[in-house]
Parts: C-alpha cells; sequence; structure tokens
C-alpha cells in the first residue's frame, strides 16, 4: 500500500523549550499523544524546505527511541526531505552522528537521548538538533523552535511507514529514501586518523596491561567492541556491559562512582585493570580512571592539551583551546604553557562551535565528563578515551603517574561540583536573583575565613559572530583566587538543579594528592552561606558531591 501525506490537528504544548543540550523530558512528557510529533514539526519548519536534502537520525537505544525514530521517518518524508540516512536498530552514538553529518554533507541531524539521565517510563528521554555543521542547534534555532512550536495547530505526518531497520541498505519511503546505515565502520576509521592505532595495539596488547571498557548497556557498546577487542585486540571482555539496552540494564548511564560502581570497584582490586574507562548514554562523555585515582574531567581536558604532541591528529596543531565557564582553570595553565589562547565559554557544547568551525581552537572541553576536538562538533566519549591511551602508550606511564607529573608541573586545580536537585522552582529562582542583587556587598567581605575579592555574573560574546549569552553563571573570587561559581542546570527533568562549582589551585606538594574534598574545604560552605541555600530551598546539603 502506497502511503499518503495526512495533517493531524493537535493543541501546542508550551513547554517545549530546549535547554542546554536539546529538548530533554520525562518519557511520560514525550509519550503524550502528538507531543514528539509537535516538537518534530517545530524542528522541521525552522529547517525550512527540506526538499534534496538529507538528514541524519539516531538515538541511544533507550525507552521509546524505535517509536520515535519511526515518527521522525514519517514526518520527515512527509516534509518531502529527499534522503535519510538511520542508524542500524536505531542506533547512533551523538559523536558518530556529528561525523556522520559532516561526512555526508547532510543539512540537520536528530538524536533521540538523554544522555546519562535514566531511561525507560520512568526515566527521561530527549532529542538533539545538529546542524549541517554536525554541532548542536545554536540557541537562535532552539529559541526560533520553541516559539514556533507554541503556536502550532498540528502537524504533517504519513498515514503509515514500513521501514525494517534492522535491515541495512536503502528503503522507499514515500518519495524519501531511507538508508539504514552501520554508523560503526566510518568512526573507526576516523579515530584511525587521530591516533596512532599501532602504538595503541602494542600498549592495549601487552600482557602487562589490563584494559577494561564498561559501555553501560549504552549505545558505546558496538563501537568500543569493533575499536577496542577488533581492531586493536584487546582480550575478548574488555569491553563490558557492551550490549544497547532499553533500560541500560536498570542503570543510569552515567559513568559515575554511583553507577559505574562495578568499574570503580574493579579498579581497587589487587588483579584490576591498569586503565577503566566507561562512557554515557549517547557515548559523548567519558571517564578515565588509573588504578589508583579517577581523573577528574577539568584535568583530562588540560591533561589531554599539555600532551597532544603524542597524538599524531594533533601534534603541532594546537592553536587554541576552550573550556567552559564553570570548568577548572587547569587548561587555562597549560594554555599559558603552550602560548596559545584558552577561550571561556557558556555551559553547552554548542558555544564552542563557531570557535571551532573559524579554527581558532583544536580542543575543548567541560567539567562535565566531555572532551573533544575539531574532528567532530560533539563532545567525544570513545575519543578521549583513545586519546588517553595514545599519551600512555608514548610516554610509558601509568594514569596516575601521568596525572601527578601533570600537577607537579602545573599545580593541581582541585575541583568539586556540588548538585542540589529536584527544588522547588520558585525558591531556586529567587535564591539566584536574591544573589544577584547582593553581588556588589559581598565584594570585600569575609566568609568562613575567606576574603571576597570580585563578585559577578558571567556573560559571554562570542568572539566570532558577536552573539551574546546573558546570565550564565555567578562567580566569586577570593582573594587567593579560590573560585565558586552558582548556575541553574539546563539539562534536569524535574525541577530546577542548582550546581555549584568549587576550585581551588594547589601547589604544594604534599598537598597534592590529598582528596580534592580536602583541598576544597571551606568553599562549599562558604558558597552555601553565601547564598542563604537552606532558607530558598529547604535543603541542608547537595544530593551529589562530584
Ligand atoms: C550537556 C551539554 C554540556 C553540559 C551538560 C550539563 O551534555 O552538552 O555542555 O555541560 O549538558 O549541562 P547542565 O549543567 O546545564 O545540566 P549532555 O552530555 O548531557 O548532553
Amino acid at each position: 500500500m502506497i502511503e499518503r501525506v495526512i495533517s493531524v490537528p493537535a493543541q501546542p504544548f508550551h513547554d517545549q523549550r530546549p535547554g542546554t543540550s536539546g529538548l530533554r523530558k520525562r518519557t511520560a512528557i514525550f509519550s503524550q499523544p502528538h507531543y514528539l510529533e509537535l516538537y518534530l514539526q517545530a524542528v522541521i519548519d525552522a529547517l525550512g524546505n527540506l526538499r534534496g536534502k538529507t538528514v541524519v537520525i539516531g538515538g541511544d537505544g533507550r525507552y521509546h527511541n524505535r517509536p520515535a525514530i519511526e515518527t521522525a521517518i514519517r514526518m520527515l518524508s512527509a516534509a518531502e526531505v529527499s534522503r535519510v540516512l538511520v542508524g542500524r536498530d536505531g542506533l547512533m552514538s551523538t559523536p558518530a552522528l556529528s561525523l556522520m553529518v559532516r561526512a555526508k554533507n547532510a543539512y540537520a541531524g536528530l538524536l533521540f537521548t538523554a544522555s546519562h539521565n535514566p531511561g525507560g517510563p520512568q526515566g527521561d528521554f530527549g532529542v538533539k538538533l545538529n546542524l549541517g555543521n554536525g554541532a548542536p542547534a545554536p540557541e537562535r534555532v532552539t529559541e526560533a523552535i520553541f516559539q514556533h512550536s507554541r503556536r502550532l495547530t498540528g502537524y504533517r505526518t504519513l498515514d503509515r511507514v514500513a521501514i525494517d531497520l534492522a535491515k541495512p541498505g536503502a528503503q522507499l519511503c514515500f518519495e524519501t529514501l531511507v538508508e539504514v546505515v552501520d554508523p560503526v565502520t566510518d568512526y573507526a576509521r576516523a579515530m584511525e586518523k587521530l591516533f596512532d592505532f599501532a602504538a595503541l595495539e602494542k600498549l592495549i596488547g601487552s600482557r602487562d596491561f589490563r584494559f577494561r571498557f564498561d559501555a553501560m548497556n549504552a549505545v558505546t557498546g558496538p563501537y568500543a567492541r569493533e575499536i577496542f577487542e577488533n581492531r586493536l585486540r584487546a582480550p575478548v571482555g574488555s569491553v563490558v556491559n557492551a550490549v544497547p539496552l532499553e533500560d541500560f540494564g536498570g542503570l543510569h548511564p552515567d559513568p559515575g562512582p554511583s553507577y559505574a560502581k562495578d568499574l570503580f570497584a574493579a579498579m581497587a582490586e589487587d588483579t584490576g585493570p591498569d586503565f577503566g574507562a566507561a562512557s554515557d548514554g549517547d557515548g559523548d562523555r567519558h571517564v578515565v580512571l588509573g588504578r589508583d585515582l579517577a581523573v577528574a574531567p577539568s584535568d583530562s581536558i588540560a591533561i589531554l592539551a599539555a600532551n597532544h604532541q603524542a597524538a599524531p591528529g594533533y601534534a603541532k596543531r594546537v592553536n587554541g583551546v576552550a573550556r567552559s565557564m564553570p570548568t577548572s582553570r587547569a587548561l587555562d595553565a597549560v594554555a599559558k604553557h603552550l602560548g596559545v589562547p584558552c577561550y571561556e565559554t557558556p555551559t553547552g557544547w554548542k558555544y564552542f562551535t563557531s570557535l571551532l568551525d573559524s579554527g581558532r581552537i583544536v580542543l575543548c572541553g567541560e567539567e562535565s565528563a566531555g572532551a573533544g576536538s575539531d574532528h567532530a562538533r560533539e563532545k567525544d566519549g570513545l575519543w578521549a578515551v583513545l586519546y588517553w591511551l595514545n599519551i600512555l602508550a608514548v610516554r610509558r606511564m601509568s594514569v596516575g603517574a601521568l596525572v601527578r607529573t601533570h600537577w607537579r608541573a602545573f599545580g593541581r586545580h582541585a575541583f568539586q561540583r556540588l548538585d542540589y536537585v529536584g527544588l522547588e522552582e520558585d525558591g531556586a529562582r529567587a535564591m539566584m536573583q536574591d544573589l544577584r542583587a547582593r553581588l556588589r556587598d559581598i565584594e570585600g567581605r569575609r566568609v568562613h575565613g575567606l576574603l571576597i575579592d570580585t563578585a559577578d555574573e558571567y556573560s559571554y560574546v562570542d568572539p566570532v559572530d558577536g552573539t551574546t549569552a546573558d546570565r550564565q553563571g555567578i562567580r566569586i573570587v577570593t582573594a587567593d583566587h579560590a573560585r565558586i561559581v552558582y548556575r541553574l542546570s539546563g539539562t534536569g527533568t524535574s525541577g530546577e538543579t542548582l550546581r555549584i562549582y568549587v576550585e581551588r589551585l594547589v601547589r604544594e606538594g604534599d598537598m597534592l594528592d590529598a582528596s580534592a574534598g580536602r583541598l576544597v574545604a571551606g568553599l562549599p560552605g562558604a558558597a552555601a552561606l553565601l547564598a542563604d541555600i537552606p532558607r530558598y530551598t529547604g535543603r541542608s546539603a547537595p544530593d551529589v558531591v562530584s
């Protein structure tokens, strides 16, 4: 039977404003009748005429991925898009999608994921939109989508669709050519161009080096198996939790100590791995572990930059770097040493895009377990793991030795993030508003023995295109250059999440190895006092400290 385009009338929703990284909501909200369709219609309308164009689609495989992908194919066909490239079984990691959009000259990419958030009917779901440069859509586009979504009176789709997502190759859907593709090979080839695979194989294949990658039952499993076990000949079984599951095996696909528990525990065993790593739901975050320490994300990007000569794809060409504002200033110290600029941007990978597109930077990273380069326009978890391995292969050091050598050379920017989750919205916003109003009075005050030097609110002007972003976090800097940053998360799905980032530079040898908590002591207490957190939120302690 031939498909027909139909118009479906529907009332608009008023809560479809994308946050830090696309539209992220509870799955129950996304699975309401017409909810996803109306959002996709707003996206399609914002993209304009799609005739003759290619769109790439994928997802991290979480619950609701398949129906969402079928809905997207139907609606893109109704919008007369010429070609859709969709990941086999509906799977594609965020960085692989970014690479594919660029490699195939696609017009846009749609990815269904809520990143490291839990999946399932009680969990979260989300939609990321990438434009033709492979980067997350900038705020002017997402804001236009939001405004348009509130005015929609319906959407256009096909009355039926019969696409077999398990069958590689081309199928015709109405007048759209739908190609089911396997993104793993292209991704692995891209990595081979950036890193020394012969050196990596020697390291990973050596009997003295035990290696483990935990794919967290999420999207990176097939990529990790192909790269580490097939191409680099790590012993079979080195990649664990390698099959993407709808419910992530009952875990949050979050590579921190709370959910990658088995990996963290294995690292502490006598016969445990020398090198451990994990990624998140959609494969853009990373964690790297040595036998006796987990690398802090802010340190990770600094160490990758400091050792760029080790990786063939980066040697001699790092002309600039960038970090998000709340990320520790460890990267700044490296940039100073290299004699290259270090840009500071608001939280959200999209803010790195113009710097990457214009060639001002080659590497960038964030405190939220993200690092990447100009190879893609998204952060890239497996890329970061390969980069680490390449450095270890060249420098012949353990993770712990490399990190400590780095601290001795550059100082240690001890860092902690404190999250207050699920706060009542009015209280959290009033707290930020009140703090904002008191910034001038705070300067010069002494709190918990800390002398406050400056207090301001961070605004960004993009040095390439001049676009601005206001109210991107409140910064308090002490007389001894320690820093407290406050901002409300843009990725939560219920209430507000307050993030407080604290950082202190430590140089003394003996102290370098102390716990981050000990090194930043005093800052969390001062942060709570300055912002009057208990009064506004009813909370006496953060829910998560990382
Ligand atoms: C996204 C963004 C990151 C950001 C993170 C947390 O990552 O791409 O730039 O740091 O969210 O944002 P927030 O602090 O606003 O919650 P992901 O991996 O969740 O897509």
